[in-house]
């Protein structure tokens, strides 16, 4: 009997216990759901924005200038991990001038100014080889020492004048200006440095932000996306497309006269042409109503190549006719491409979407008080949007 009161005992207390241990589940599993529902409102109120253009149009450095502006930036640690990739740049630079030095002394009409000199002969070799390898070495004084004598040699001159044919880097000339600072035993990588550093994307890489900083509370909250842009990374981007608050468009206006990595026979800017013309036609962006910002980037360069290169060299821009000199042909040119922009975005976008938003930027990546006050007028249009779309406009 006692034994059965005390198992009777010993059942109600497990009993109790059980029900404490379900209140306990219970609880949790409230908790758990009230953090999902509130999660998915948080959700909800993100705005996602995506950076879509071709390899090399700026979409990796708006990325990084975000990050500075609206985020935490780059610490220590991450600085010097750019180090590996600014002397990979350089390697893969000095090799590709020397290469292309040494194809045109074979085969141009005017072939003498591109031999090398025969002091830097070996030293050309010598790089060509290192910058080949799958691993580069790190740049020593010495080596830094060769680069630049090999970039100051007059006939690397005369092929990097000629850059565009050979898929020069646009960092090119920075970063062969700075090879003393870059092979310190102690050096930490510039935020500039980082800024024109080129790492080919491959994947998808993101990051959260909301530009008016001090007062989160009030500003909206982007999530913002950055993809690779060659050819073979653009199947990645279709998983992208639902739900997308606004495309920011790169297109480096600079490219007119360039070709692609990929394919060394499409002109750069006539690609860039054909992907925005896909973009805005997929049909997930029109039915949500995606709004379109289109950034008109590298302008640095644009503005000095225009006055040398004449803009009709690009099939898309043959009908341009020079008006004058300076800036106000500099400005010429830019509303052309422009014009051009906006009439393929009428012609792309169905009669019945045309007004969804669509704005145009003109950008040069590198120049981050440029880059912030780009971004705030994007996040102010979107809040307007916003605002109209809930009828309070
Ligand atoms: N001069 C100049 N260089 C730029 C500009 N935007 C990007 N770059 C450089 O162009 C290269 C390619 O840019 P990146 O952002 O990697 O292009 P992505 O392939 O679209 O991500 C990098 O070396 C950048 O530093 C710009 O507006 N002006
Ligand atoms: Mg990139």
């Amino acid at each position: 009997m006692l034994f059965l009161i005390q198992n009777m005992g010993l059942l109600c207390s497990r009993n109790r216990h059980y029900k404490e241990a379900d209140a306990e589940e219970n609880v949790q599993t409230a908790e758990i759901e009230r953090r999902i529902e509130q999660e998915t409102k948080a959700e909800k109120h993100i705005q996602k924005l995506l950076l879509l253009g071709a390899g090399e149009s700026g979409k990796s450095t708006i990325f990084k200038q975000i990050k500075l502006l609206f985020q935490t930036g780059f610490d220590e640690a991450e600085l010097k991990g750019y180090i590996p990739v600014i002397h990979a740049n350089v390697y893969q630079t000095i090799k590709l001038l020397h290469d292309g030095s040494k194809e045109l002394a074979q085969n141009d009409v005017d072939s003498l100014k591109y031999v090398l000199s025969n002091e830097n002969k070996e030293i050309g070799e010598k790089l060509s080889e290192i910058g080949g390898r799958l691993e580069y070495p790190h740049l020593t004084k010495e080596l830094a020492r060769d680069v630049e004598t090999l970039w100051k040699d007059a006939a690397i001159q005369e092929t990097y004048a000629r850059g565009n044919e050979l898929q020069v880097p646009d960092c090119t000339h920075y970063f062969m200006e700075n090879l003393q600072r870059l092979s310190d035993s102690n050096y930490v990588p510039t935020k500039e440095d980082v800024l024109c550093a080129r790492v080919r994307t491959t994947g998808v890489v993101e990051i959260q932000f909301s530009p008016v900083g001090e007062n989160k509370k009030s500003g909206e909250v982007y999530r913002l996306f950055d993809v690779g842009g060659q050819r073979n990374e653009r199947r990645k981007w279709i998983h992208l497309f639902e739900g997308v608050t606004a495309v920011i468009f790169c297109a480096a206006i600079s490219e007119y006269d360039q070709t692609l990595f990929e394919d060394d026979n499409k002109n750069r800017m006539m690609e860039t042409k054909e992907l925005f013309d896909w973009v805005l036609k997929q049909p997930c962006f029109e039915v949500q109503k995606t709004s379109f910002m289109l950034f008109l980037n590298k302008f640095d360069i644009f503005e000095k190549k225009v006055l040398k290169v004449p803009l009709n060299v690009c099939e898309w821009f043959k009908d341009y006719q020079p008006v004058s000199t300076g800036k106000q042909e500099i400005e010429h040119a830019y509303e052309f491409v422009k014009k051009k922009f906006e009439e393929l975005y009428f012609q792309s976008t169905t009669p019945d979407r045309v007004d969804r938003v669509f704005k145009i930027y003109r950008t040069t990546a590198l120049d981050q008080k440029l880059v912030k006050k780009t971004f705030k007028l994007v996040d102010e249009t979107l809040r307007r949007r916003n605002l109209f779309e809930a009828g309070l406009l």
